[in-house]
């Protein structure tokens, strides 16, 4: 195995967000563990991109805004199915901050996503109508990265989306499964680690940043 390079790649954090945290909105059991982690993975990057959830009070996502629908329940919109979340990572809410853990000074640009009111997008790079770019393969592209480690939360939605998009957009794409966290709904992560692996996903941890005098044998950052 190879080295990392630094110059073309990336380390994208998804939504670290205080309604992803127990005692949020849409609280991830877990999910507090994964700040730790990114932020020791973090260390070894030079490009960091952080996504934001980032939706207005009357999105299409939110189960409130559907008469007589609940959260968790699913319904045909029509660009697809969509689940229907409580109500979460509001605009300009404390629960739509970064979690204040996250330890990511260099960090070059925080990406909010789901800003469309008539749209969802978990994923970093396109959203649900799977049409509407955010602009992020441009943006990575543009700088000449070619590969994208991702973290976050959660691991069988918005990572595994983004994860997804990103061998779409011909990028060499890992997934650091120990610094992620899932919400597992109807089997939704295993389902999401099947097409991942599908789809050319590299499913790793957080071990192959180790210093490389502790295990010589894995690939190190240069
Ligand atoms: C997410 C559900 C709704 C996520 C965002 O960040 O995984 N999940 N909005
Ligand atoms: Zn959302």
């Amino acid at each position: 195995m190879t080295a990392i390079d630094l110059s073309r790649s990336v380390l994208l954090v998804i939504d670290v967000q205080n309604d992803f945290i127990p005692g949020g909105a849409l609280a991830v059991n877990d999910g507090e563990a994964v700040i730790p982690r990114i932020n020791q993975v973090g260390r070894h990057f030079k490009q960091v991109v952080i996504t934001q959830d980032w939706h207005s009070a009357n999105h299409i996502s939110f189960a409130e805004n559907h008469f007589g629908r609940s959260p968790f329940d699913c319904i045909d919109l029509p660009y697809g199915p969509q689940t229907l979340w409580p109500t979460h990572c509001v605009q300009g809410s404390s629960g739509a901050e970064l979690h204040v853990d996250l330890d990511l000074p260099h960090a070059q640009l925080i990406l909010r996503k789901g800003c469309n009111s008539g749209i969802d997008s978990y994923s970093a790079f396109v959203e649900a109508d799977r049409r509407t770019s955010t602009g992020l393969a441009g943006y990575l592209k543009a700088r000449g990265i070619d590969t994208v480690y991702l973290t976050g939360l959660a691991l069988d939605f918005c990572v595994a989306w983004s994860a997804l998009d990103a061998r779409a957009a011909g990028l060499n794409t890992f997934v650091v499964v120990d610094a992620c966290r899932g919400i597992d709904l109807d089997g939704s992560l295993a389902k999401a680690v099947r097409q991942m692996q599908a789809a050319g996903v590299q499913l790793i941890t957080t071990n192959t940043f180790h210093d490389p005098q502790e295990n010589p044998s894995i690939p190190v950052a240069v």
